[in-house]
């Protein structure tokens, strides 16, 4: 999809058109203010104060004529610069405008407004040349807003909108809008019974419904097994911890913000914990370590809780109750760039065998300038920095490189996705850090016999289950490969006088061979049972009548496929096996 604030022309356009919208809003809503409308990566918003009302789906026709209109009548966009003094004086009735001007640098002396027609607002700039040149608009959605994005203030109306150069562009826009809804993981995680919410339980608290809990079962098993294979240790810890715990890591000064209120019990105060970090450097803590014990690498599929603004969360992939598929890795300062290599493997690993390829990766570092901001310790931000780099250039990884963005406590890569709907988001994450072990005085005895601290890595490869499947169901539009899918293989008997009798043995061969099998023996013709597991993305499809019964065949259709393949009950369990262990389709 095109990135329109990258577009210069684009930008220019939507930034035009975000006045325009603003125009007609103020023809059809005489007493509503402004605030901002910026030009973003889908097109443009305008934050609106209308006073108690709130926009409805159908005011954004109304005003989509209305600018129709206004651009027809073809007004020139006019800029006039003003001193701070006469910009004061000209939006004293409109406090969002006086607020804008009076945080402006003192030093920019001259502040620009545009006009059209009977509308003037206030605006750096630049627009198209006359209002003519807006013809090819959309308005999209619309949303409540708070003013600053704050929830204290008063919520404004957003609407979003998104202008184009001709028709076809916009056509084309709209229709790959169109199809990111349909690929939105919320909408296909409802449809195939993946989760559902409720407000009993909460915001951003998911229930994973039988079809989602196999999905999340199948990734368990799967990332289990690799960081079995890599010599993790897996732990269960509990998902709460006290007060004090976190006062010891560091979050309760630094995370505190992210994190539900604390409990009392007893005389204990608890947090739901917001991170496995303290947990797992306790259990490193429970033994003494010799470097030849190095690296230890301590795994959990660990329950965090995180208070995510409610406007932030999303379904799946931004949620306030989260499993976190953790791991940290305590090595020696010799150990990072191997350690590092191995978890960078792992996730290039994980991604082909997903089919992962549209992701960046986001080296984060510390900013040079501004070493007061971490962690002091210059010789070894400057090696593992170097180390990291390293890395990934021997992967021949793409990466970009974040200045200033590493955390206090060090430096880290990140893979970044585009979801189907909204910014990009997190997945993978591999953290440095030189200071937790710190301050739980964690050590090793080094081969002199000296104490020595350890390094951790943090590290989660999906991300979490939640956020992961979230984006294997946008991948899969929820037509997932056969290893993952809840239900794999369906099977038809044309006519259950004939042929029910043979469907259950097929039925029964599978299941023994492991395969999540359903038999839809239903009373309804074979065209609508046909239709329905194409509707629930079933892989596989066994249509079984008089010729496979005699012949002991299977006939099956793939999912998205109207060919019909008959072939020996033996080959298809071998077809089956095969695309199974090679994580096909
Ligand atoms: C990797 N302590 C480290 C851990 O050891 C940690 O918590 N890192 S994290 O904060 O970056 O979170 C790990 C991953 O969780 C992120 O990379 C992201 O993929 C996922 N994640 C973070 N917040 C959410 C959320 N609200 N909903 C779903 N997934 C999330
Ligand atoms: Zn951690």
């Amino acid at each position: 999809m095109i990135n329109i604030k990258e577009n210069e022309r684009l930008s220019i356009m939507n930034h035009s058109c975000a006045h325009l919208l603003a125009q007609a809003v103020k023809h059809l809503y005489p007493h509503a203010m402004f605030w901002v409308g910026p030009v973003i990566e889908e097109g443009f918003y305008y934050d609106i104060d209308l006073g108690d009302e709130v926009i409805k789906e159908e005011d954004l026709e109304r005003l989509e004529r209305e600018m129709k209109k206004i651009s027809k009548d073809g007004k020139r966009i006019v800029r006039h610069e003003l001193t701070k003094a006469e910009a004061l004086e000209m939006f004293k009735d409109d406090p969002y405008k006086l607020d804008l001007i009076n945080r402006m640098d003192e030093n920019e002396n001259v502040i620009s407004v545009y006009s059209q027609g009977d509308f003037t607002d206030l605006c750096r700039g630049p627009h198209v040349e006359t209002v003519k040149e807006l013809k090819y608009f959309k308005l999209i959605k619309f949303s409540g807003a708070y003013w600053k994005g704050d929830s204290k203030n008063k919520m404004l109306q957003r609407i979003y909108g998104a202008c184009f150069e001709n028709e076809e562009d916009l056509n084309n826009y709209m229709r790959e809008l169109e199809e990111a809804k349909e690929r939105d993981h919320r909408k296909i995680g409802s449809a195939l019974e993946i989760f559902m919410s409720h407000d009993l339980v909460g915001k951003g608290m998911p229930l994973w419904l039988p079809n989602g809990a196999i999905i999340r079962k199948q990734l368990e098993n799967y990332i289990y097994k690799k960081e079995q294979e890599m010599g993790y240790q897996h732990v269960y810890t509990p998902c709460v911890g006290t007060v004090d715990l976190y006062k010891t890591s560091g979050h309760w000064d630094h995370y505190k913000e992210n994190m539900f209120p604390s409990m009392k019990v007893d005389d204990e105060e608890f947090v739901l914990r917001p991170m496995n970090c303290p947990h797992h450097m306790l259990i490193y803590g429970n033994k003494l370590h010799s470097y030849r014990d190095l690296p230890i690498r301590i795994g959990e599929f660990a329950t965090d809780f995180r208070y995510e603004a409610s406007g932030a969360v999303k379904g799946l992939e931004r949620v306030r109750c989260m499993c976190q598929n953790d791991a940290h890795l305590f090595v020696t300062t010799e150990q990072i760039g191997e350690e590092f290599k191995k978890v960078v493997g792992l996730i290039l690993d994980v991604y082909k065998d997903f089919g992962i390829k549209n992701y960046k990766f986001r080296l984060s570092l510390r900013d040079p300038e501004d070493k007061e901001k971490y962690f002091d310790d210059d010789e070894m931000w400057n090696n593992a920095e170097n180390t990291l780099r390293a890395v990934l250039n021997d992967f021949g990884c793409e990466y970009y490189e974040a200045i200033g963005e590493a955390a206090f406590y060090g430096p880290k890569l990140d893979v970044e996705v585009k979801p189907a709907v909204g910014p990009e988001v997190t997945l993978s994450t591999c953290q440095l850090d030189f200071l937790l072990p710190r301050r739980f005085e964690l050590s090793y005895i080094d081969s002199k016999g000296e104490k020595q601290v350890p390094v951790v890595l943090h590290r989660a490869i999906f991300g979490t289950f939640d956020r992961f499947t979230a984006f294997i169901i946008e991948e899969t539009k929820g037509a997932f490969p056969l290893w993952l899918a809840p239900t794999q293989v369906n099977i038809i008997p044309v006519n259950n006088e004939y042929h029910l009798e043979y469907a259950l043995k097929i039925k029964e061969e599978l299941q023994q061979q492991g395969y999540r099998v359903n038999l839809d023996s239903r009373d309804e013709k074979l065209s609508y049972r046909m239709r329905e597991a194409q509707l629930n993305k079933i892989p596989y499809n066994l249509i079984l009548g008089d010729k496979e019964r005699d012949n002991e065949q299977i006939s099956y259709r793939k999912f998205g496929s109207d060919q019909t393949t008959t072939i020996s009950k033996e080959d298809f369990m071998e077809l089956l096996n095969k695309v199974l262990v090679n994580k096909e389709n």
